[in-house]
């Protein structure tokens, strides 16, 4: 998980829907493209594929790139990503189950005069393969600045298999220049399950829960082999967003409004979900009226360890999210075998940002701030 401090459909919402039987299909449905979208072409290196690999520990790709790299700076909309696995030649479909993720990030240091939150500008999982924001809705970028481009494979299905691969991803993006009508900005944040390692259940960053919160504690969990080490909360105890699922189903619940920090009442308008397989669900829930604000539900092939299918949210009316609210995340893993495996449960959310003023970005670009990757 790459943090930085460590989508008109029909009505609001559009599911989308990648088939149990497609999983090698090129293509997922995504919302329909903005009439001036284009796209860059990114490559991974060659991953050579020896036997299984395990979530989040296989090689992985990291590089710098420029959207339009020979262009003058400009302002520019980023508005959606996409990935096929290919043969090492570049041009052969192979099976998405050597997908693990493919993460878009921003570069180390904001522009002058912007922040953003977290780092991710999106990030495709097997089973969540073509994403599109909803029409009239991008982040803000310059040409100036160089996107990090993460891709990693994965093996969790095919242990004799001896294959070399690459990521194929598409960046999608609008230039301001080309718009007729102003697109409306987005900024990320996250949320997501934690485990607690201090052996037992604790609210994260909370040390004296209210009965509402105390609802919301992350269970005692334990770390997978070859995870990286642990965060800390602010009281300085011990929690991970990736852990061991023990064999059966397990219903996990980290209180999330410190990480979400939601600055002002808006609305979220897209939402990208990370899970690894056997993941049922992942519910995003306000405890402050106790509702349901969004549930992401996923799929795994019913004979293997390969995520079919993770619904996300895209949407033109969005999802109304509150600043003075406390919210909750509800994951549910359903571990079929007699072995452990490993989860995490991430949520990506994409809010209307109300502080957006388009000529500081202007300026950074036209400067051509040149901003370094991490
Ligand atoms: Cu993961």
């Amino acid at each position: 998980m790459l943090h930085r401090p460590t989508p008109p459909v029909p009505a609001a919402l559009l599911r989308v829907v990648l088939l149990a039987a497609a999983v090698d299909a090129a293509h997922a449905e995504a919302p329909p493209r903005h009439p001036k979208e284009a796209e860059l072409l990114v490559f991974s290196d060659v991953f050579q594929v020896n036997g299984i690999i395990k979530s989040m520990v296989g090689p992985f790709t990291t590089r710098s790139i420029r959207v339009r790299p020979n262009a003058p700076p400009e302002l520019l909309w980023l508005t959606g990503f996409q990935m096929e696995v290919v043969d090492a030649g570049g041009l052969q479909p192979q099976s998405y189950e050597f997908e693990c993720h493919s993460n878009l990030a921003w570069p180390r240091d904001d522009p002058p005069g912007v922040q953003r939150p977290v780092g991710q500008v999106f990030t495709l999982t097997q089973g969540q393969v073509d994403v599109r924001l909803p029409p009239g809705f991008g982040l803000p970028s310059t040409s100036a600045e160089a996107i990090v481009f993460n891709s990693q494979v994965l093996n969790l299905t095919r242990p004799e298999e001896q294959k070399a691969v690459r990521h194929r991803a598409r960046v999608r993006y609008v230039r301001d220049a080309d718009l007729t009508q102003p697109m409306k900005p987005l900024v990320v944040t996250s949320a997501y399950v934690m485990a607690s390692l201090g052996g037992e259940a604790m609210v994260y960053g909370v040390a004296d829960p209210d009965p509402k919160r105390a609802a919301a504690s992350c269970h005692a969990g334990a770390l997978p082999r070859g995870a990286p080490g642990a965060q800390k909360d602010a009281l300085g105890r011990p929690f991970t967003g990736h852990w061991v699922v023990e064999p059966g189903r397990h219903e996990y619940r980290t209180l999330v409004t410190d990480l979400m920090n939601i600055p002002y009442d808006t609305t979220v308008h897209f939402i990208g979900v990370h899970v690894h397989p056997y993941s049922q669900s992942l519910e995003l829930r306000d405890l402050t009226t106790g509702k349901s604000v969004w549930k992401s539900t996923q799929t795994t092939h019913p004979d293997r360890p390969s995520l079919t299918n993770i619904d996300y949210y895209s949407g033109v009316e969005g999802l109304p999210i509150h600043a003075g609210h406390d919210y909750e995340l509800v994951s549910v893993y359903d571990n079929p075998t007699s072995d452990a495996t490993d989860a995490m449960a991430t949520m990506f959310l994409y809010y209307l940002d109300q502080k957006f003023d388009k000529t500081v970005l202007a300026a950074a670009g036209a400067n051509g701030a040149d901003t370094a990757a991490p």
